[in-house]
């Protein structure tokens, strides 16, 4: 993969791009972190279809570094700091990034204010545009290099973005013989063809702010009492799934699964400075999955990002089911439910 370096030295000059890219929710988990944005242990995660940001990007050259940032056409002064401080780090390397006016105007596909994580989504969106730009400073094509580029920026930026660049199942981490797993960007999974078609119900427990940000979660697993057992779980538990997702194995994929989203939040319940982002209702859910699997041998089970919202997870062939049950007992009255799918990954629009 071409290192930042190789972009130094180049002419800023006019370029405009529009990418969109998908959201993903991890099966094993990333939480906690080393050295510079480097994950603890390796993740993997599957690429949602329907949960999309759309991101265009207006490069003009100038004085300096400049960012203009609208969600939905709204001034969003927050997000263009945030974007601000990314590309003045990444300026150190890529002095060009200095005399350029950026011009972002960024939307999500997926209902905003439901709690879904758009930073994921956000920053690879963002990312694939940024690189696309070097890549055309640089007269490169956008080959198998440029989306592992796209993916090295996305993981500088925020880690779980890094995994937004493929479709499918995705890795992000070193992980014992599997050469082409690294911690520096993320890379494609290739599973049993028995999870091409993995559908993904979102139930929506509450969009309300978190009350603590991922950024601060990964910072407090530093201080954690139990971080060297939970890193030790992650890669006992990442070899579980990624030998079940190779072996057809949806068995031992859910549970683990299962175990991975309490672990995350229990590295939360028991961390120093204790939160909790499960509601009440996210607990009667759990307990209604695992009822209905339990009396039906349906195999649909739940995961959880870092935030309150249910994650329902189960192959395409008992998809009638899984949404009788949904509509019957959870009620798509009482929750607003999305349904998606595995999907195909980013696209240049
Ligand atoms: C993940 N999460 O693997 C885990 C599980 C949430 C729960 O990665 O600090 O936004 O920007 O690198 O990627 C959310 O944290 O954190 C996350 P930063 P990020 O998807």
């Amino acid at each position: 993969m071409d290192s930042i370096l190789a972009f130094e030295g180049l002419e800023a000059k006019a370029f405009k791009t529009k990418w969109q890219a998908p959201s993903n929710i991890a099966f094993v988990k990333y939480w906690g972190k080393k050295g510079y944005q480097l994950p603890s242990n390796p993740s993997v995660s599957l690429t949602l279809s329907k949960c999309q940001t759309q991101t265009s990007i207006e490069f003009i050259p100038g004085n300096e570094l400049n960012v203009e940032l609208f969600l939905d056409n709204e001034a969003k002064p927050t997000f263009a700091k945030k974007i601000h401080t990314f590309l003045t780090t990444l300026s150190k390397d890529i002095s060009c990034l200095n005399n350029v006016s950026l011009l972002i105007h960024t939307h999500n596909t997926f209902p905003h204010g439901t709690g879904i994580a758009s930073s994921a989504s956000g920053m690879a969106a963002f990312c694939l545009g940024l690189a696309e730009y070097l890549y055309f400073l640089k007269g490169k094509p956008l080959d198998e290099e440029f989306y592992k580029f796209a993916s090295y920026l996305s993981r500088l930026g925020s880690g779980s973005a890094s995994r937004s660049i493929y479709g499918g199942m995705v890795s992000w981490g070193e992980f014992e013989n599997e050469e082409e797993m690294s911690d520096l960007f993320a890379s494609p999974f290739k599973t049993h063809e028995a999870f091409y078609n993995l559908r993904d119900s979102v139930v929506i427990v509450s969009s309300e702010e978190k009350a603590v940000s991922s950024r601060q979660g990964h910072g407090l697993m530093n201080e954690h009492p139990y971080a060297e057992a939970r890193f030790k779980e992650a890669m006992k538990n990442f070899k579980k799934t990624i030998d079940a997702l190779r072996n057809g194995d949806w068995k031992t994929v859910g549970e683990v699964l299962e175990n991975e989203a309490l672990q995350l939040h229990a590295m939360m319940l028991t961390s120093p400075e204790s939160y909790i982002l499960l509601k009440p209702e996210s607990l009667t859910l759990i307990e209604k999955v695992r009822a209905f699997r339990n009396k039906t041998n349906i195999p649909v089970y739940f995961t959880l990002d870092a935030g309150p919202n249910l994650h329902l997870i189960y192959p395409q062939n008992v998809e009638a089911e899984v949404r009788s049950f949904i509509d019957e007992e959870i009620g798509s009255s009482n929750f607003l439910i999305i349904h998606d799918s595995i999907g195909t990954g980013p696209s240049k629009c």
